[in-house]
């Protein structure tokens, strides 16, 4: 007799893929998981309604710009953590021979939480960062659209490391190039842009984005060695905390400092009436 319970219903013994509603459940199911996603929806949303009213006044086009690229950061936020918390951007995947958390059973399923929704939607929200932080150093646009580049194929390799299941050191291959990339923004901001914002005169505020966000983004590597992807020291829902902690602070405080910093206009970050005009 078939069991009746979906999560362990097998068809000759080839159990079925969890549905998307099995996912939901299995979120809300642990409260520490469900809260890692949730304060995050709740937090780009009040990040959004705090830049609406910081921006109110906001006169200069290019200003508006850096306003308008850290909006997106938590517009694609709201959209990503909405797609986990959904169980839509959420699967279990089987690990490759030698991961240390092969044979792992999650709901009744063969393989691990796997949260690539936080991979893809990083594609997404990580240009918008870089464009702000380009924009305020005084960089130009190919440096700008470099670093673009390289975190949407930071990103991209990422979720393939992820995901891959055939093989141990393919995923760690993906890891490799993904941080080569990584190192790529690294030295834009650390070299070219400190350099440029000295030179135009907003090397205060953009050391302290420098240090978050440099800080910061290195999180994001180590947590992935050590979390479920890689290592497997740590929990899915550690991990999913430890992402969180680490948007918040990459995405939400730097976006409420740059807000506080282009507020006031300053000279060395506008562009005059005719920017972008022609
Ligand atoms: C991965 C794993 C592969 C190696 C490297 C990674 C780096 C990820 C980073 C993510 C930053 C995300 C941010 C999101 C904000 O919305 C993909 C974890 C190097 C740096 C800032």
């Amino acid at each position: 007799m078939q069991p009746a319970n979906a999560l362990s219903l097998a068809v000759n013994n080839v159990p079925l893929e969890l549905t998307q509603a099995e996912l939901f459940e299995y979120v809300f199911d642990d409260p520490l998981l469900a809260w890692s996603f949730v304060l995050n929806i709740a937090l780009a949303g009040l990040t959004i309604l705090a830049i609406v009213y910081l921006g109110r006044n906001l006169t200069d086009p290019r200003a508006k710009l850096i306003a308008i690229s850290v909006m997106l950061i938590s517009v694609v936020s709201i959209s990503s953590y909405s797609g986990l918390t959904s169980g839509l951007t959420l699967s279990i995947i089987e690990m490759p021979a030698g991961h240390p958390a092969e044979g792992m059973t999650t709901a009744g399923e063969d393989g691990v939480l796997t949260m690539w929704g936080r991979y893809l939607t990083w594609t997404f929200s990580t240009p918008f960062i870089l464009i702000a932080l380009g924009m305020l150093a005084g960089s130009n646009w190919t440096k700008i659209l470099t670093s673009v580049a390289f975190t949407i194929a930071m990103c991209v390799t990422g979720l393939a490391a992820a995901l891959t299941t055939s093989s141990l050191v393919m995923r760690w291959w993906w890891f490799v190039i993904s941080s080569i990339f990584f190192l790529v923004i690294v030295y834009i901001i650390l070299v070219d842009w400190s350099a440029e914002a000295q030179a135009t005169g907003t090397q205060d505020i953009f050391n302290t984005l420098k240090l978050l966000t440099v800080v910061g983004w290195f999180g994001y590597p180590i947590l992935w060695a050590l979390g479920v992807e890689g290592f497997a020291v740590l929990d899915v829902a550690l991990t999913s905390w430890g992402y969180s902690i680490l948007d918040i602070i990459t995405k939400y405080i730097v976006t409420m400092l740059i807000m506080f910093y282009v507020i006031e206009e300053p000279p060395e970050i506008t562009g005059g009436s005719d920017y972008g005009a022609s």
